[in-house]
């Protein structure tokens, strides 16, 4: 790619997040502090790629490099706050990797025509060949899934990381895909389209980049977040009408996604020529 096409594409991209923006009509009030983990959740039963078929290689390019900052994290993205569905779809979700110490959990929750909420996955600690980072409980191997159910139309899918609330429980940290709501008021999730797919990636530290010692603003701990937004990857199955609808109709849809598809692919792949070496999460 030449200097002068990155322009270009990150136009359309904007342009398309602005779009996605204006088809979404309804204002999600639920926050992170308000969000409400329940703990009887059990972990539902989790499928082998070779249960459902699912390939987890083609996303594998867009999980950044361990302990490498997400540049411009808040501009190459979807609105992850924003998973309206359109058209009724049987909704699963994938592991991708995770690339963290923590042993983190995933919930969702449904609100609108569907209204539902659930543990996805207890335990995100990968086993297997292809794990970032190894370790841990060795619960998931790369592309896992597990089934949230139907959805119907005119619902609002959300997503709720607890970091390290498998080993923290009620005194871990809850972050959404709302950036506001985050207790340290930073993004901790980002979003992209890519074969009818939506992928989405968390940051599971609180705090900003390096940050360390007590935020004076809320007494929480800063834990030296490397920004690296690979924490937890998955991919969510909301159906192809329901990914175009996102995109937005009026845009080619072909064209951005490739442009999505471009410029993460090009921060992904710039950073990991000069990745750094330090390894933690
Ligand atoms: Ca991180
Ligand atoms: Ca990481």
């Amino acid at each position: 790619m030449t200097p002068n096409m990155k322009p270009t594409l990150l136009t359309a991209l904007i342009a398309a997040t602005a779009t996605l923006t204006g088809l979404c009509s309804k204002v999600e009030t639920a926050s992170a502090a308000d969000f409400n983990w329940n703990n009887s959740w059990t972990q539902t039963t989790v499928y082998s790629k070779s249960q459902t078929g699912f390939n987890d290689t083609p996303f594998q390019q867009f999980v950044q490099a361990e302990s490498v900052v997400l540049p411009n994290s808040g501009q190459l993205k979807l609105d992850a706050s924003k998973l309206n569905l359109k058209y009724d779809h049987d909704v699963s979700v994938y592991f991708i990797n995770e690339g963290a110490g923590y042993r983190n959990q995933l919930a969702f929750d449904a609100t609108g025509t569907t209204n539902k909420s659930g543990l996805l996955f207890n335990d995100i600690s990968c086993e297997g060949s292809g794990c970032i980072l190894g370790g841990g409980g060795d619960a998931l191997k790369l592309g896992d899934g597990v089934k949230v159910g139907n959805i119907t139309a005119g619902t609002q899918l959300d997503f709720w990381l607890r970091a390290d609330g498998f080993n923290r429980g009620n005194s871990a940290n809850i972050f959404g895909t709302k950036t506001a709501s985050n207790a340290d008021g930073l993004q901790h999730a980002v979003a992209y389209a890519y074969n009818n797919y939506i992928l989405l990636a968390f940051e599971d530290l609180y705090g900003g980049l390096h940050a360390s010692g007590v935020d004076s603003a809320t007494g929480k701990w800063n834990e030296g977040s490397d920004r690296d937004f690979n924490d937890v990857v998955v991919v969510l199955d909301i159906g192809e009408a329901n990914v175009k609808a996102l995109i937005g109709a009026s845009v080619p849809e072909p064209s951005v996604t490739l442009s999505m598809f471009a410029v993460g692919a090009v921060s992904i792949f710039g950073l990991r020529r000069r990745r750094q070496t330090r390894n933690f999460n």
